[in-house]
């Protein structure tokens, strides 16, 4: 057995402990009450879902096992001459509960790159689709396309025990991560570089890799890459792209279909479409205004104007997160080192400073702070990446890591199929109206 999947085992044998323990013992405890206006208002609030791999506090932000994204960045081993964490860390820490050394952290490396080589057909899916098919688009139908590798399909198909499913999920989640820099990088190269491919180089990281193949060779982009993978990785289960997953998983669809899916909730702009709808809409500003640098009084007189137009300022507010998002802060510090006079980053501080007060004065907007997306446009145009469709499949290639180490889990505890209950608008008014 890979040595990964053995310290896996370890980890997970205890946990099955705690989900007996909690099974048997406390089933009939209450977590709390919810009303109609929840149940009409996308279940904000409401605890539904066991999810382990990361927790969010509104305040706070994200946790990763316990570390706020601070911390990640400190402990988590880093590549040689590295400033940023491996996200193999962060991986690791996910699945296992546990800090890795820099030893554990290669060896998920290693495994991903054993498993990294895309079938053929793959890419002749992709070649078959127009050019101006939307990255994400593209990006899903090349994780369906590999569905057919599945070895947790085929076991199913061959009578597996439920007691092994979590073994061949694992196989697939591996092979899956590890392939998605290849999967994406063709795309973005297909798309916007004329079809010029870049082989993968077996001597680097996974995320210093993707920024190889995706034709990026600073050494500061590949930093950049690393902090990007670690810090959308993951942002607790309720969120559009972890909960498909798990949701689509709980039906015992393997993990191709299951990211497949969560990758279609991911291309929402209301998700991660949102971080190449920052960069259009800062991008529009500057058209509209005739200036690189606009004024204050300039960009708030523009907010105005997009939400006189019904729409939203995008890469800012969260369904749960109450204050500035600590994605968006690790994002603002890594600009302040290596790039703090560039423009658009002087925009998005300049944003900050605004929009907050602005959206506060609509007197209904929950959370009028910058979310992840906000700041993530403007360090890839840094670095001349500036094809902002494919923004959403660098978000989509980190969040794999903290869905899919969640999903061998599910299928460790063998949890059931998601299935909650709906009510009619009929039955509601019938049953708590009251009747003139
Ligand atoms: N600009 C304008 N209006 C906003 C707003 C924003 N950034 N954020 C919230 N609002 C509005 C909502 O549209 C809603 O209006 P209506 O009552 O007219 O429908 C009202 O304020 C209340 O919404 P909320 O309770 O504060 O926020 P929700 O939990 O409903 O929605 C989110 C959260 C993220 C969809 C919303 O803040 C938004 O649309 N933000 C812009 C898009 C964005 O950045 N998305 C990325 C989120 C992070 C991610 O998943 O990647």
């Amino acid at each position: 057995m890979e040595r990964l999947k053995e310290k896996f085992v370890q980890h997970a044998e205890k946990i099955k402990e705690d989900f007996l323990t909690l099974k048997k013992d406390y089933s009939e405890v209450n977590l709390g009450d919810y009303n109609i206006g929840q149940v009409m208002g996308g279940m904000r609030g409401m605890t539904g879902l066991l999810y382990e791999t990361s927790a969010l506090d509104p305040d706070e932000g994200i946790r990763f096992r316990g570390y706020s994204i601070t911390e990640l960045r400190q402990l988590i081993p880093k590549v040689p001459g590295g400033t940023e964490p491996m996200p193999e860390g962060t991986f690791y820490l996910m699945l296992m509960d546990a800090l890795p050394t820099e030893e554990e952290a290669w060896m998920v490396t290693e495994s991903w790159r054993s498993r990294a080589e895309i079938p053929q057909h793959v890419f002749d899916t992709l070649d078959s689709l127009p050019i101006s098919t939307h990255p994400m688009t593209q990006f899903s139908i090349g994780v369906m396309a590999m569905q057919n590798d599945s070895v947790f399909a085929k076991a199913y198909r061959d009578g597996a025990k439920k007691s092994d499913y979590w073994v061949y999920m694992y196989e697939d989640v591996m092979t899956l991560i590890g392939r998605l820099p290849r999967l994406a990088a063709y795309i973005y190269r297909r798309t916007y570089k004329n079809n010029e491919h870049i082989a993968p180089d077996p001597k680097l990281d996974w995320a210093g890799n993707f920024a190889h193949m995706l034709g990026y060779e600073q050494d500061e982009f590949k930093k950049l890459m690393r902090l990007y993978m670690t810090i959308h990785a993951d942002h607790e289960g309720g969120n559009v792209s972890a909960h498909t997953t798990r949701l689509v998983g709980s039906a015992l669809s393997d993990a191709y279909l299951s990211f497949a899916a969560s990758m279609n909730g991911l291309a929402g702009p209301l998700h991660g479409l949102a971080n190449q709808e920052v960069i259009r809409w800062i991008l529009d500003l500057q058209k509209e205004i005739g200036v690189s640098l606009p004024s204050k009084e300039q960009i708030e007189a523009y907010i105005h104007k997009t939400l006189d137009e019904g729409r939203v300022v995008p890469g800012y507010g969260h369904a749960v997160l109450r204050k500035t998002d600590p994605r968006f802060t690790a994002q603002h510090d890594f600009a302040m080192k290596y790039m703090p006079n560039d423009d658009l980053v002087q925009i998005v501080g300049l944003l900050y400073e605004v929009v907050p007060r602005v959206l506060n004065e609509t007197g209904k907007v929950k959370n009028p702070w910058p979310n992840v997306d906000a700041h993530s446009g403007a360090l890839l145009v840094h670095f001349g990446m500036v094809e902002y469709d494919f923004y959403t499949v660098l978000f989509g290639v980190s969040r794999s890591l903290g869905v899919l180490a969640s999903l061998i889990l599910d299928r460790y505890l063998s949890l059931p199929l998601e299935r909650p209950k709906s009510v009619t608008m009929k039955h509601l008014l019938e049953k708590y109206a009251v009747k003139n």
